[in-house]
Formats: structure tokens, C-alpha cells, sequence
């Protein structure tokens, strides 16, 4: 495990074309080097957590930099120390935060000068159900899904320690198993969108004009399933596929420049 690239700072979450005026970023201490650990698996080039997704669009958000390092599942002992078995952990200097909602809200009241992740205390509390609603609805209806292909792109003790693990959390069914039925399963998961998709249809994101936290808890869900499978969880016609475009293309399309799959 070593620490790789370093994420560029990002001002405005809109792509180029979007047509928003940058705001004036007051420019980063360089005393205090900031390191995310993010879960990766064979490739250590494709970052695929859901919850390091979350953190990654928060920190572009706020226009931080960090160091990335790549972490495996079985490397608890680099995490350890920091007080975390998971990822996200960040290094804010020598302080660690764990925890990506945990981080949002660090990362909100510590760097308030800079773009507000949640829009007032409002925003926020509204967004804590958002995350629950991500971490239950959508990360729990895609897993199964997609839990097959994830098992496949990790390093040999990872996908053992995967197997084991994530098909105790199924009641005992195979990961291949569960896949098994997801083309059918995939119109229930979309139809659980609905609340979803029938906002967009009057706002171009959860946060309103632009993007904020809120579309960062259910977008790192989506990147997570494309850096990781093939399957196609949304239809082309989809307003929430048309939302996740623009999320790829955030931040100079900070997602999109990552490795994944066309889906
Ligand atoms: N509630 C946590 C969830 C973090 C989490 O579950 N991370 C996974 C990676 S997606 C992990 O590190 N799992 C370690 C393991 O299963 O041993 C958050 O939002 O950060």
C-alpha cells in the first residue's frame, strides 16, 4: 500500500459548460497535507467505495486537495491506528476522521469559508435522512447486484475475506446466486427511485441549481457500481441517469476521469 495521486483542488462543481462563475478559493495551507484512504481492489488505480466516493465529491466540493491511499479490505492494520476497521478514513494533518458522514460534517465546520456542502443547518439534518435513504435504499437495493462483479476485481484475500463476509450479510446465498435474478430485480430498484426522479423533474439536483452533499450521498453509490460492473442499473431515458451524467461530469469530471465502465 503506498500513497498515490494527489486529487486536484476544485472550485465549482458544475462542468465548464454549466457556464457558472468560479467562486475566489482562498488558497490551501501547504503545511497541512491531507491523505484519504480509499478502498481499491486488484487495480489499485479505480477507488470503488460508495462511502470514499461520497468523501471524494465533498472534498472537490470544497475545493481540498488530498493524497490518495489505496486500501484493501485485509489491510485493517494501515486503518488501525486511526481508529477505524473502514473507509473512508481522512487525514486532516495528523487528525483523523472517520466516517464519510462523519467527514461531511468536519469538512463543513472546518473549512466554512469555502462552498457549503449542506446549505444551512436546514440542508443538513435533511441530508442525514438522504444519507440513511442512501446507505439503505439504494447501496442496499445495488449490492446484490452487483456483489458478484465486485468479487471479481479484488486481490485473492480480499475476494476471500468479500465472499465470506458479504454473503453472511445475505442470509447465507451466494453472491452469484443473488445476481442471478437481476435484470428483474433492477425495475424494483428503479422504481424505488421514484421520490428521486420525480424531483428532478423540477430541479436539475438534490442540492437545487447546483449539485451539494445530497447528490454526492446517492451519486458515490452510483460510481461505486460503475467502477465495479457492467450492469446497467438505469435506463438511457431516465432522469436520474440524465442527473448522473452531470455528476460524472462535476468538477472537471473528477468521476468520469476515473476508470470505469460505459454504463
Ligand atoms: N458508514 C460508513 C460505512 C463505511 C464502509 O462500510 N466502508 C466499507 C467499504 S465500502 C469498508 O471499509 N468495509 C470494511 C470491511 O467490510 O471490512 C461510512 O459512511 O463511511
Amino acid at each position: 500500500m503506498s500513497a498515490s495521486a494527489v486529487m486536484a483542488p476544485h472550485s465549482n462543481p458544475l462542468p465548464a459548460r454549466a457556464g457558472r462563475g468560479s467562486k475566489n478559493i482562498v488558497p490551501e495551507s501547504q503545511t497541512m497535507p491531507r491523505k484519504l484512504f480509499e478502498l481499491v481492489g486488484a487495480d489499485a488505480t479505480r477507488p470503488f467505495s460508495p462511502f470514499c466516493w461520497r468523501t471524494r465529491m465533498a472534498l472537490a466540493h470544497k475545493g481540498l486537495t488530498s493524497e490518495t491511499v489505496p486500501w484493501r479490505f485485509t489491510e485493517k492494520s494501515a486503518i488501525a491506528p486511526h481508529g477505524s476497521e473502514k473507509v473512508p478514513v481522512l487525514l486532516d494533518g495528523e487528525k483523523p476522521v472517520v466516517d464519510s458522514w462523519t467527514i461531511a460534517n468536519y469538512l463543513e465546520d472546518n473549512y466554512s469559508d469555502r462552498p457549503s456542502l449542506f446549505g444551512g443547518e436546514g440542508g443538513r439534518a435533511m441530508a442525514r435522512m438522504l444519507n440513511w435513504w442512501g446507505d439503505v435504499v439504494v447501496v442496499g437495493g445495488m449490492f446484490p447486484m452487483i456483489a458478484a462483479d465486485i468479487v471479481t476485481r479484488l486481490a485473492p484475500d480480499d475476494a476471500a475475506y468479500f465472499r465470506k463476509t458479504r454473503e453472511a450479510r445475505l442470509g447465507g446465498m451466494r453472491l452469484e446466486d443473488a445476481a442471478a435474478s437481476r435484470e428483474k430485480d433492477v425495475l424494483a430498484f428503479r422504481k424505488n427511485l421514484d421520490p428521486m426522479r420525480l424531483t428532478l423533474k423540477t430541479q436539475l439536483y438534490l442540492g437545487g441549481t447546483a449539485p451539494n452533499y445530497a447528490d454526492y450521498i446517492v451519486f458515490g453509490c452510483f460510481q461505486w457500481a460503475r467502477v465495479v460492473s457492467e450492469f446497467k442499473l438505469l435506463a438511457e431515458d431516465d432522469p436520474v441517469h440524465a442527473w448522473r451524467e452531470r455528476l460524472f461530469d462535476a468538477f472537471d469530471g473528477l468521476a468520469r476521469k476515473s476508470p470505469g465502465f460505459a454504463v
